[in-house]
């Protein structure tokens, strides 16, 4: 057999076989929950969720499948029921594992390293591809919306909303080794009481936001919108944009690939009351010595007299 006649003997042999195990389901069709199609599908499959509200959790068990909805994430919801992550994705799931279409919420996490990880999606030395999902009203201590350790995922036209972590990365959380494509998302709102209300980057990892939005985000200590204070690669920034986010617009180091937009922050009303006045001297004076906190607002990690002189020069109304 020639090279060439071999080549089409081989593509039709594996088009043939992709063929037979292809195969597509509905739910509630075929299976009543999505995740007994899940445990019934094979890789390649693709599983379409009708209009509904589904409760519990589904796991991919490793199965690169495809779950969409129908409908769309304003009608296809899956509620984690305040008792667990709503999706994982913990057994090497490829790019070729795909969720796309659903509204994730109620979810609280699932136990990873003594801590409750990855409120609405937890995804471990996975790298899913997570398309035109809704992140609502999750809660972790890291990750509230999703979190991810060891995994290449790419999260595509989602939004991010009044998710919260009682730790870090109240939108999203990314973990040792992860490198994450961030692309067409809103994060709106989310908080964190200690760093990154929308993302917090963590050792070794490192990501790209492209045409993202980040408005509202809060978090307690630093890193309004994101924080990259780690031994990890700075993220990169291409055309994204920040406004009103609490205390401040990023911690830590970022990469700008061009096209980003900032609103005007007040870093030297440390009080955040609107106005720069004794107050805010007297909170700089209070935190005197090393911390990575809202008085340090030139961010070097020391509040000291640069930061007070900052404050001072800043006496009277915030810029707008
Ligand atoms: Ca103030
Ligand atoms: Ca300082």
């Amino acid at each position: 057999m020639s090279i060439h006649r071999f080549g089409i003997a081989l593509t039709i042999l594996l088009g043939s076989s992709t063929g037979l195990s292809a195969a597509e389901w509905d739910v509630p069709g075929d299976f009543s929950s999505i995740q007994a199609a899940v445990l019934a599908a094979a890789a390649g499959d693709v599983i379409t969720v009708a209009p509904g509200t589904y409760t519990g959790r589904l796991d991919f068990r490793g199965k690169d499948v495809v779950v969409q909805s129908s409908d769309g994430p304003e009608h296809t919801i899956i509620d984690g029921g305040g008792m667990t992550s709503c999706v994982l994705f913990l057994q090497g799931e490829t790019n070729d594992a795909v969720l796309d279409g659903f509204t994730v919420t109620g979810g609280r996490g699932s136990m990873h390293e003594s801590f409750l990880t990855g409120g609405g999606i937890h995804i471990v030395n996975s790298s899913p591809s997570i398309r035109n999902c809704v992140l609502r009203n999750n809660t972790a201590h890291f990750g509230g919306g999703i979190a991810i350790w060891e995994g290449s995922p790419s999260i595509e036209n989602c939004v991010f909303e009044y998710n919260h972590a009682s730790g870090d990365g109240g939108g999203l959380r990314l973990h040792y080794y992860t490198t994450a494509i961030i692309r067409d998302c809103v994060f709106f709102e989310n908080t964190a009481d200690v760093f990154g209300g929308g993302i917090t980057y963590g050792h070794y990892s490192e990501g790209q936001q492209i045409d993202c939005i980040f408005d509202g985000n809060t978090a307690g200590l630093r890193g309004g919108a994101i924080s990259s204070a780690c031994d990890c690669n700075d993220p990169r920034l291409i055309r994204s944009s920040f406004c009103n986010s609490v205390p401040d617009h990023i911690l830590g180091g970022w990469q700008d690939f061009g096209g980003n937009d900032f609103c005007a922050i007040c870093d030297m009303d440390v009080t955040a009351d609107g106005v720069v006045d004794v107050n805010d001297i007297l909170q700089v004076i209070a935190a005197w010595g090393g911390c990575i906190c809202v008085e340090d607002v030139d961010g070097d990690t020391v509040v000291g007299v640069d930061d007070l002189l900052a404050v001072i020069a800043a006496y009277g109304d915030c810029p707008s």
